[in-house]
């Protein structure tokens, strides 16, 4: 396994998770950044939760940050003005529940709204694959869904991990597309002292343009 905690240089990409509430938007975020599967009550998120993971895809450093948003509606105003920050979203809908499937469209809209003149690749994401007796939406509608908006369509479970991995690599891998195709939005930073962690300063955001001679350096 590749040793993260030593990242000097590295690129920081930006994913939000949002959905209703008690879909499993959570439990993703912990499935997938701290390897725990879901089994614990439903503790719903006060705002939003912050869970960050590194990763090595492609021989690329990532710092990932993960934004996780309540579902519950008392928190709309607060989730929304996350909405205008990350370079992947996971909007997730539960299987089981219908309501949660139809604000999923939504949701998509408003993202793409709040970021018209930027790049957002989005995921669909089914959760609660794990319990297809009381599954009350088909796949099919799913990613007749996800084809009207020409976004992916995943399924995934967070309590046994089945496909949580794969859905979030999906995601870094287009990252790391967008990083070779020279998209500026996806900061680089290159932390030139190695015992530095970055929050001293000595840090220098290059520009995409600038890194092959930062790398060769
Ligand atoms: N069986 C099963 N249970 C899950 C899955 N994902 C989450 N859960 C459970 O569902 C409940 C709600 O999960 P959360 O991740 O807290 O839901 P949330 O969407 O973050 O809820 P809010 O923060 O209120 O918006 C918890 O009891 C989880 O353990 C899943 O894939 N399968
Ligand atoms: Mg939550």
């Amino acid at each position: 396994m590749t040793d993260t905690s030593s990242f000097t240089d590295y690129y920081v990409v930006k994913y939000i998770i949002a959905g209703c509430a008690c879909i499993g938007k959570t439990s993703l975020a912990e499935c997938y950044a701290d390897g725990k599967l879901a089994y614990g009550e439903h503790s719903p998120t006060i705002g939003v939760e912050f869970f960050p993971t590194r990763k090595v895809i492609d021989d690329k450093n990532l710092k990932i940050q993960i934004w996780d948003t309540a579902g519950q509606e008392k928190f709309a105003t607060v989730v929304r003005s996350y909405y205008r920050m990350p370079h992947g979203a996971f909007i997730c809908f539960s299987l089981n529940k219908l309501h949660s499937f139809r604000k999923v469209e939504n949701i998509i809209q408003d993202i793409k709204e709040y970021n018209s003149t930027r790049r957002v690749d989005i995921i669909l994401v089914g959760t609660f694959l794990d319990t297809p007796a009381i599954r009350v939406i088909n796949r099919e509608d799913a990613q007749q869904l996800a084809d009207d908006y020409n976004i992916l369509y995943m399924e995934v479970s967070s309590r046994t991990g089945q496909n949580v991995k794969t859905c979030f690599d999906i995601m870094n891998k287009i990252m790391c597309e967008r990083i070779d195709n020279n998209d500026d939005a996806i900061k680089y930073i290159n932390i030139t002292n190695p015992n530095d962690d970055g929050s001293s300063g000595i840090i220098s955001n290059i520009s995409q343009r600038a890194r092959g001679c930062c790398r060769s350096s």
